[in-house]
């Protein structure tokens, strides 16, 4: 398909599989490149610029390699599939020092190495760490083996599942019930470009509204209008930022989808316009059950009935099945006609000034039945480009309903008002979900493991195309310890979604719980978020536009840092980045208060909250990494800035939809290919596609008298907020400095600050671009 990704179709006598699918972009699934046919006594094959495909004729062996020849993928056997009735599995060879990530977020290590899964999207109450399958299908994973990465999409979406050596030592495997043999392989080498030719081949999550990366308030639920008001006016009595609050469940008459009680709030829509004026966001959960209700009052039941728009048994009976609000009847979201049907069900609730949807209990969640789910024989109808117009039975589709549901409600938002980033949040999804909403972890529980669990869940979930995504802060199950909240408000601020939920007849889990001494240390990391958001958000355009995560690996950004070429995370606790600079490194066992060692990439890297450098070791028998002793303390966390980073910083707010005032802050830590970009726009609408946004590059370079930053011009149309620009330089070891502004020596000079060891200007930005050298002086 490109000189580096390569479909694989196998057919079964003589046919090859119904070329259609869900995850894979039609553009790219008939993209073709030419390439160079080879043979040899015993194999054929063909070479791209970039790969080397051979197919063995004495026993049908597939074999891929890089242009020089290293292997990157091999069939194990004399056998390019192996059949047991319907199903079939494709068998690779596991070389001893090859690592595997992705699957979403399967729970476990962050190395899917040695384990197995099945994707079966499943609504698993109080999941573990070993428990399988959770919520989602995302039958992607990446292998890493040398500094060489190369991903793997198993485009099948019956239940499929993946071993990883763990029946075998030496075979990793994967396969399905049925359905088509369908997969492509992406090659890097970097971990990075498979990542964005997958987001090639299934798109990159959409930019989503900037209030998105604020605080968001929730719990299961917030009962009447009055809490609502309540939960509103304290956040903002107590200065705790925040963008968003969330209406579970209880919000409805009888748990009916897209109604409201009317008793519990009887000013709804008031209620919602007056949240935001204080620029607080609604988010409404709208779950794809559809109360099976005949005496004509609940309209979603009429119209639906009316339209056909419901999943049948195999009689042609509409299929009934229990769930929040009884008997409920469901969406057909495989079919075009009825996802239409399903948007246009959002018509008031857009009007009412709602500005974001939950769609939860879409694997589908069913119960009082042993399968949780829908029984296999129910029947979908597929209508969609690419597959032949045709009934599926529900083992086929079941993958793919949540992400469908979630498509469908994405789609209908953007057609009710096509220039608005439309918020969807899913639990439920398959591969290319990402284009139609945001995820969360689902039911988490309030334990130090399940603090400790998000990190590899929330980082398999980004190197699967979901950068979009978050893990319940608290946990969901369970009332968390005032210690455990006050840690995860600090490590859910470094999240791409940072949203506090909890069940049902669980203890209040809002910030200011526990006392004014846990909601000051929970502050102060909300705070320091709100100050971080122009680095985040660019972080999400570029995730828009590459499909790179917003929250990382180590070895995504530093593929090499081990002499042996394993990921470097292996060695490295929980820790993970958030872009490509910052490096958040919370204990390994949180619970513990021992002192722990944080382990860096071999470069160099300051203190985020110090702006200290970081000493660098000497070296110690060629393990080449960066070590840190912290001693744990429950109002701190490590933060870490790679040198050479320039990070874009803002005055606090109280929300993202507030006018920072004061000057845009450059932090600038000198170090090797020093640079830094920033990305704004007017965070809601589609205007940015049109050029209505604010680009900025940064440099910086060290001279031999001290550092010179050179901050880009402004590109795009988008007018920023700022008129000054604070350029705070770090690892500044002199007590007094000079500045020359494009040469030209300023009177005032910067101001040194001794304890941070940095050094500070303020100068205006005119947009035309500014070259800023501070000299030390003696
Ligand atoms: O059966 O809507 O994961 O976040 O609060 C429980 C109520 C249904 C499960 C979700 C959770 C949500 C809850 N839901």
């Amino acid at each position: 398909m490109r000189d580096d990704v390569l479909r694989v179709r196998v057919g079964v006598s003589g046919e090859l599989p119904e070329d259609a699918s869900w995850a894979v972009l039609n553009d790219s699934r008939t993209h073709r490149v030419e390439v160079k046919a080879e043979r040899s006594a015993d194999t054929i094959g063909f070479a791209t610029h970039s790969l080397r495909v051979k197919f063995r004729l004495s026993d049908s062996r597939l074999t891929v390699s890089d242009i020089a020849g290293s292997v990157l993928q091999e069939d194990a056997f004399g056998w390019p599939v192996e059949f047991h009735g319907e199903a079939f599995r494709i068998y690779k060879r596991m070389p001893e020092d090859e690592h595997y990530f992705g699957l979403g977020d399967k729970v476990g290590p962050l190395d899917r190495r040695n384990q197995a899964f099945t994707l079966w999207n499943s609504d698993i109450y109080s999941f573990q760490e070993s428990t399988d399958p959770i919520y989602k299908s995302i039958p992607f994973f990446m292998t890493f083996r040398h500094g060489r990465a190369c991903g793997v999409l198993l485009d099948n979406t019956w239940r499929s599942s993946f071993d990883f050596g763990k029946q075998s030592a030496g075979v990793y495997s994967f396969g399905a019930e049925n359905g088509p043999i369908d997969y492509y392989l992406i090659y890097g080498p970097e971990p990075k470009q498979v990542l964005t030719a997958y987001a090639w081949l299934t798109g990159a999550p959409p930019l989503p509204p900037l209030w998105t990366f604020g605080y968001q308030q929730s719990r299961y639920s917030y009962e009447t209008e009055a809490r609502v008001r309540e939960i509103a006016a304290r956040l903002r009595q107590d200065r705790i930022p925040a963008d968003a609050i969330y209406l579970d469940i209880d919000f409805q008459q009888e748990h009916r989808p897209f109604t409201v009680n009317t008793e519990s709030f009887p000013h709804f829509s008031e209620m919602v316009s007056d949240l935001k004026k204080q620029n607080l966001h609604v988010v409404a959960i709208t779950d794809l059950h559809i109360a099976d209700v005949h005496d004509g009052t609940y309209t979603p039941y009429v119209s639906g009935m009316k339209g056909d728009q419901f999943v049948k048994n195999p009689d042609g009976s509409t299929y009934v099945g229990v769930v929040w609000p009884g008997p409920s009847v469901f969406p057909d979201f495989t079919r075009r006609q009825s996802r239409e049907w399903w948007g246009s069900l959002y018509k008031k609730f857009v009007q009412d000034g709602i500005s974001g949807f939950w769609n939860d209990m879409n694997e589908p969640s069913i119960f009082k039945v042993s399968s949780g789910t829908m029984p296999d024989d129910i029947q979908h109808r597929i209508d969609e480009p690419g597959f032949a117009k045709r009934t599926a039975t529900h083992l086929e589709i079941h993958n793919v309903y949540g992400m469908e549901n979630s498509r469908a409600t994405y789609e209908g938002l953007l057609k009710l008002q096509p220039n608005q980033r439309p918020f969807v949040l899913t639990r439920a999804t398959y591969a290319g979900g990402q284009r139609y909403a945001a995820t969360w972890t689902g039911d988490n529980s309030s334990t130090w493991n399940h603090l400790r669990l998000s990190t590899p869940m929330l980082l398999n979930l980004g190197l699967s195309g979901f950068g979009l995504s978050g893990a319940d802060v608290g946990g969901f199950i369970g009332t968390p310890t005032p210690e455990l909240l006050t840690k995860w408000f600090e490590v859910g601020a470094f999240h791409p979604i940072y949203r506090d939920h909890t069940e049902k007849g669980t203890a209040d889990q809002e910030p200011w719980v526990h006392g004014a001494a846990q909601e000051d240390v929970r502050r102060r990391f909300i705070e320091e978020r709100y100050r971080l958001m122009p680095y985040i958000y660019s972080l999400a355009e570029e995730m828009s536009r590459t499909g790179v995560p917003m929250l990382r690996p180590m070895f995504l950004e530093f593929p090499k840092a081990t002499g042996d070429g394993h990921p470097f995370d292996i060695d490295a606790g929980n820790e993970f980045l958030l872009g490509p600079d910052i490096l958040v490194a919370p204990a390994p066992f949180p619970e513990k208060p021992f002192p722990y060692e944080v382990k860096l990439p071999a470069v160099d890297w300051y203190d985020y909250w110090t702006g200290k450098h970081v000493p660098q070791p000497a070296a110690d028998g060629g393990a080449g990494d960066v070590r840190v002793t912290v001693h744990p303390e429950l109002d701190q966390l490590p933060v870490f800035v790679r040198a050479g980073a320039i990070v874009p910083m803002q005055p606090l707010t109280q929300s993202t939809g507030e006018i920072p005032q004061g000057p845009l802050t450059l932090r600038v830590y000198p170090g090797k290919d020093c640079l830094g970009g920033l990305y704004l726009d007017d965070g809601i609408s589609m205007a940015y596609a049109h050029g209505d946004y604010l680009r900025m590059k940064f440099t910086c370079e060290e001279t031999p008298a001290g550092v010179r930053v050179h901050i880009g011009e402004h590109t795009g149309t988008y007018q920023a907020w700022w008129k000054q620009v604070r350029v705070e330089v770090y690892g500044w070891n002199s007590p007094k400095a000079d500045v020359l502004v494009s040469g030209k020596q300023l009177s005032d000079p910067p101001s040194v600050d001794s304890t941070r060891d940095s050094v500070a200007i303020e100068l205006p930005d005119t947009g035309h671009g500014l070259d800023v050298e501070l000299r030390a002086v003696e």
